[in-house]
């Protein structure tokens, strides 16, 4: 890709409000923003801006992270790489977002930051479509949108930075579960809340995996859903014991759900008996590593994921990127990274944490 000339962004939505194109224009006046290309569908109907590779990182960048839920601690690990990657580019950092994981309270926070003129979002999506209208109104009035970790809908973001690939996710965990039960038996999925996008996408990448023949002897017997509230999430647990006498295994695809069904687990019979895997962080996890409930789980660095989210969104608000597949950005210390189809940049493949590693990390 040859180097452009700093592109004029041009207006972008079809019975866009004159009004909005006048704030677009000037905020990208300002600050040097580019918006999104949208040819592939990746960003609705926006469009073509062109890149400039060589354009500088903006200084005094005001960078807002969203997440699901502030009280997670996987999130107040995410959100401070992103504090880390924020301070290097000498931007202004801020951490907003509702204690429990609910859509209609990230649309709230969305409107705000807009009206405040925040320069890049970067959210994790509690339900897909529910925050799309409040994050294209935001994109309108001049920022960028990345979503990192849950996805919205493509059409009303720039990017979504993905922690691995959906794929490989789902596929970690059946190979974990497998392993753990014997290659055989009744398995349950404790998930987070109904509408996650993460969760729904693997969830349904582990059905497909489950209906290969190696996996033939594993049942699927339900979804229960924690809504990443560890009490929730503790009780759902004792109720699919309950249900399932004859459960061999859960995997659980969040943090809150995993922690809360090893705390279950370990502190009743079934520790050791009935297996649990599935995505934690190893801080939340070692007592349950080391009391012999949890064999092993997945994860990638959380911090790692903000950190790439932060500098994604720099990327875009300053111009070297419009979030179109094949354009490059470098992430810091963490190196350059290339956006790939429908806007999305893939971390790297998840870590499997087991006793024998568990004590190198430390999230
Ligand atoms: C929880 C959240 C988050 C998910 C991790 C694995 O913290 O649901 O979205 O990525 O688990």
């Amino acid at each position: 890709m040859s180097p452009q000339s700093r592109p004029t962004p041009v207006p972008f939505r079809t019975g866009a409000a004159v009004l909005a194109l006048a704030a677009l224009l000037a905020t990208a006046a300002c600050s040097g923003t580019t918006r999104g290309d949208d040819e592939e569908g990746g960003g609705g109907d926006r469009a073509t801006a062109e890149a400039d590779p060589d354009a500088p990182l903006a200084e005094g960048l005001a960078v807002a992270f969203l997440p699901k839920q502030v009280n997670n601690p996987y999130f107040t690990v995410a959100d401070a790489g992103g504090a880390t990657a924020v301070e290097e580019f000498a931007g202004e950092y801020k951490e907003v977002g509702p204690s429990e994981a609910s859509a209609s309270s990230q649309v709230s926070y969305v409107n705000t930051l807009s009206q405040q003129g925040t320069d890049v979002i970067v959210t994790a999506a509690n339900d897909p479509n529910a925050v799309c209208g409040a994050l294209n109104g935001a994109r309108s009035a001049g920022a960028s949108v990345v979503t990192f970790d849950s996805d919205a809908s493509p059409e009303c973001r720039d990017l979504f930075v993905n922690q691995a690939t959906a794929e490989g996710i789902a596929e970690i965990q059946v190979q974990l579960i497998a392993e753990q039960i014997g290659g055989a038996g009744q398995i349950a999925i404790l998930s987070a809340t109904p509408n996650a996008t993460n969760q729904n996408t693997w969830i349904g990448l582990m059905e497909e995996e489950l209906a290969k023949p190696e996996y033939a002897d594993i049942e699927l017997v339900t979804v229960a859903y924690g809504n990443d509230e560890d009490e929730k999430s503790f009780q759902e647990t004792q109720g699919l014991l309950r249900s399932y006498p004859d459960l061999a295994g859960i995997v659980s695809p969040t943090t809150v759900g995993l922690a809360a069904a090893a705390r279950y687990l370990s502190g009743s019979e079934y520790r050791g008996e009935v297996a649990l895997t599935g995505l934690g962080t190893p801080n939340q996890m070692r007592e349950f590593v080391a009391d012999g409930t949890v064999e092993s789980f997945a994860l990638w660095d959380p911090a790692d994921l903000g950190y790439l989210a932060a500098y994604a969104g720099a990327a875009l608000a300053s111009g070297q990127i419009t979030g179109s597949e094949g354009e490059t950005f470098t992430a810091g210390e963490l190196g350059e990274y290339e956006v790939g189809a429908d806007g999305v940049v893939v971390l790297g493949p998840p870590t499997v944490f087991d006793a024998g590693n568990i004590d190198e990390f430390d999230f």
